[in-house]
């Protein structure tokens, strides 16, 4: 299958992150693409560079302001000491409910906090390039279906779900799939179906589209009552106004099963078969592997080839972004599973 690896991830390598209070090693580190790229190479898979410039597909998916400070945060940040060119940042401080986030406040930790949903998004000097090669691939990605290919995959890094609009989140910044999944509108297809298969739900992307009827949502994922991102991912969120019936959120518990969970994506193939889709995007996060550090569902290394194959029987062209999956060793072979079953 074409793949497009971004030869620049490296340059997001930030060193840590909270985890229950406490600064830990990042999960979502530079090793993930190693094994991945491994796989692909070992496999081979036709690996190129992304060429596209996703920039006017990003203008249609975030805001300019947001965009704007994801592209400078970085300057900023040194603009304001010569010692934060060794620092972190993390936000501390958000607009909830009853402030205000229609005004960019000028304090660096403030907007940080205004276009961030957690503190676990760490930043870095060589995010932005990091995040717009992978933007670039997603959007090359759906250029190459459009062109008649039937599949593409994206083994981009750090992942895109959660970012919404106009903020970052879980790792995400950019949101790799809504940007292939508006590529693919533009260049053509009437109908786009979006298959989140990572254990945590794409708030991001539901957000993204929740208003649209010519983007099918659908999501598997671990249940927001005790996993991330919490405050979205219910069943009862269903799509609004020419969206309504366009989003499903099919939320399981911590420890579920591989066969319940390939009853749920049933449910999802139904549901994207019902939308008679021109393309689909699958939002490709392993973490629902049952070796994954910091998730909670049973899948095999053998399940990812089940997948693949049962993806492979709709019959639609597909791009496959990487998102999550955090047990790096395991994360080439059970990406690739996926991508090889599919072809
Ligand atoms: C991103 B993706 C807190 C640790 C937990 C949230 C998990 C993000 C998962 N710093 N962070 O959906 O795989
Ligand atoms: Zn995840």
């Amino acid at each position: 299958m074409i793949t497009f690896f971004g030869n620049l991830h490296e340059g997001h390598a930030p060193a840590s992150e909270f985890y229950r209070g406490e600064l830990v090693p990042c999960f979502e580190k530079p090793a993930r693409a190693h094994y991945v790229q491994a796989q692909l190479a070992l496999r081979g898979h036709d690996v190129r560079t992304p060429a596209a410039d996703s920039r006017a597909v990003l203008a249609r998916i975030h805001t300019p302001r947001y965009l704007q400070f994801l592209e400078t945060a970085w300057q900023q940040w040194g603009a304001l000491d010569t010692a934060n060119a060794a620092v972190q940042p993390f936000p501390s401080v958000w607009p909830v409910r009853g402030l205000r986030s229609d005004v960019e406040p000028v304090n660096f930790i403030a907007k940080l906090g205004l276009y961030s949903m957690d503190n676990g998004t760490p930043l870095v000097e060589g995010t932005w390039r990091v995040i717009k090669q992978a933007a670039d691939a997603a959007a090359h990605a759906a250029q190459l279906i459009g062109q008649g290919e039937r599949g593409v995959f994206c083994a981009t890094r750090p992942p895109g779900h959660h970012a919404g609009a106009d903020f970052m989140g879980g790792y995400c910044f950019l949101n790799n799939a809504a940007v292939a999944a508006q590529a693919l509108r533009d260049g053509g297809c009437e109908r786009v179906a979006i298959l989140d298969v990572d254990f945590h739900h794409g708030n991001g992307t539901q957000e993204i589209f929740y208003d649209r009827a010519d983007v099918l949502f659908v999501s598997l994922h671990g249940d927001p009552l005790t996993e991330y991102p919490f405050y979205l991912g219910h069943a009862d969120e269903r799509g609004h106004g020419a969206g309504e019936g366009f989003n499903l959120n099919l939320p399981m518990p911590a420890g579920t099963p591989a066969d319940r969970w390939f009853a749920a994506l049933e449910v999802a193939c139904e549901r994207i078969v019902r939308h008679r889709a021109d393309a689909l995007v699958v939002s490709l996060g392993l973490d629902t592997f049952e070796g994954d550090p910091i998730s909670k569902f049973k899948l095999s290394t053998a399940d990812y080839s089940r997948l693949g194959e049962r993806l492979k029987r709709l019959g639609l062209p597909a791009v496959f972004i990487l998102e999550g999956g955090y047990a790096a060793a395991q994360l080439g072979v059970n990406a690739v599973n996926v991508i090889d079953a599919f072809e």
